[in-house]
């Protein structure tokens, strides 16, 4: 699955203008009102950016994980709340229907998905169980031709937009084997949600708890059909939105040096411009050297990613994706500290994009496995390795 050359050049042209002429005049609102206003989101999706990832056979643009990188580069240079909205129906919520879901399931789905008319959440993370995935504790008890779901699920992004949850749940004993995944509609009685999280930054992001009490899922639901391979399709997506986050870190640190370039431009001191002086010059170019080095890495990885077949788990390029997380993630902090120290006093100041810039990245180096679990993944495979 892929388009085209000239086809992608026209889109990423529309995604950058997008990102410039509206999603940037906008970023001041969504961090005063904590929303995302709905007429960008009806704009997202004339623009088919909830499809990004979703073959055309499914209603959506179907792109390769390298052309999906370069669309996250560019909207990762704006405010992330905007990313967030469409980041669930492109990766870790569609992910797992796409790559281990039957036919029908795929049909069902994937079309209301790539338009955005359904929303769908990733449900993995539980308030005991975070970086042990494998231990989580939501049960999912075979009663007649249905599942009985029970349990709590945290941090959930996108739950109070979402229409349904891929939804990871123990169907047997302990450990990565006792695990299923589920497609669960958000309207199934017995579901509710947590109050809305307060975070840290990427205001107009939405995230809370869901709760299920006795919740009644058709065993249809069960993605693939057959219990016990819920663990390896959660890994599977989280390896893929692994190296959509790290795309998206490269663009939030093109956009936090072009910030930091801008103000070094304008802002005089001693008689001259800051950036005339070479110790300021030495921060901008650690942090353009770094970000080449980062988006070197995420584009030969996603170039390795396309290479496997659809779906499957290949060691070797699971590790390169957490090498990626790693490497961006932290990146883009460094970057955004030296935004900071280049703006002085006013990088504290919120008026100035890199104060909610910094603490917009922090979640990057926490979600979809934070930076120790990907050294975990690197350093496993390294001493498991022939
Ligand atoms: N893709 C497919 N299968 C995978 C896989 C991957 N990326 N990683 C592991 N597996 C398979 C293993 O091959 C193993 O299969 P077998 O039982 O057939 O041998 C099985 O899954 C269990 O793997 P493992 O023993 O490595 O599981 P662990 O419990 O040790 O957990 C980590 C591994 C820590 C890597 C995993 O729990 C993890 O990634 N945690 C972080 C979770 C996370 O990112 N949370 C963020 C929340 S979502 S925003």
């Amino acid at each position: 699955m892929s388009v085209d050359k000239e086809t992608f050049v026209i889109l990423k042209d529309s995604v950058t203008r997008f990102v410039r002429e509206r999603l940037m005049p906008a970023e001041d609102t969504v961090e005063e009102h904590d929303v995302v206003p709905d007429d960008i989101v009806s704009d997202m999706k004339e623009l088919g950016l909830f499809g990004l990832s979703i073959p055309d056979e499914y209603g959506g643009i179907g792109l390769t994980m390298a052309q999906e990188c370069e669309i996250a580069f560019e909207l990762g240079q704006t405010a992330l709340a905007f990313r967030s909205v469409i980041g669930t129906n492109v990766g870790i919520g569609s992910q797992g229907i796409l790559m281990d879901g039957t036919e029908e399931q795929k049909r069902t789905y994937l079309s209301r998905i790539a338009s955005g008319d359904l929303i769908v959440s990733f449900a993995l993370t539980e308030p005991d169980s975070g970086s042990d995935a494998a231990s989580i504790k939501t049960r999912a008890e075979k009663v007649g031709d249905d599942y009985v779901l029970t349990g709590s699920k945290r941090f959930i992004t996108n739950a109070p937009r979402a229409g349904a949850f891929t939804l990871m749940a123990r169907t047997d004993g302990p450990g990565p084997g006792g695990i299923s995944a589920f497609i669960v509609p958000a309207d199934l009685p017995g579901i509710s949600l947590g109050k809305p999280d307060q975070k840290m930054g990427q205001r107009g992001t939405k995230t809370c708890d869901v709760l299920l009490d006795q919740v009644r899922v058709p065993s249809g639901n069960v993605i693939g059909g057959t219990p016990g391979h819920g663990f390896k399709t959660a890994m599977k997506v989280l390896d893929r939105g692994r190296l959509h986050v790290s795309a998206l870190a490269c663009g939030m640190a093109r956009r936090i040096l072009d910030e930091s370039i801008a103000y070094a431009k304008q802002r005089r001191q001693f008689g001259q411009r800051i950036g005339d002086f070479q110790l300021v010059q030495a921060m901008l170019a650690d942090s353009q050297a770094e970000l080449i080095a980062g988006w070197s890495m995420v584009q030969s990885v996603a170039r390795r990613y396309d290479k496997k077949p659809t779906g499957t788990f290949d060691a070797n390029v699971s590790m390169e994706a957490s090498c990626a997380k790693m490497f961006t993630t932290e990146m883009v902090g460094r970057v955004a500290d030296r935004g900071v120290q280049v703006h002085g006093g006013a990088g504290y100041i919120n008026e100035y994009k890199v104060e909610r810039f910094y603490r917009d990245v922090r979640l990057l180096r926490l979600y979809e496995g934070t930076t120790q679990i990907q050294q975990l993944v690197i350093g496993r495979h390294l001493m498991n390795a022939a």
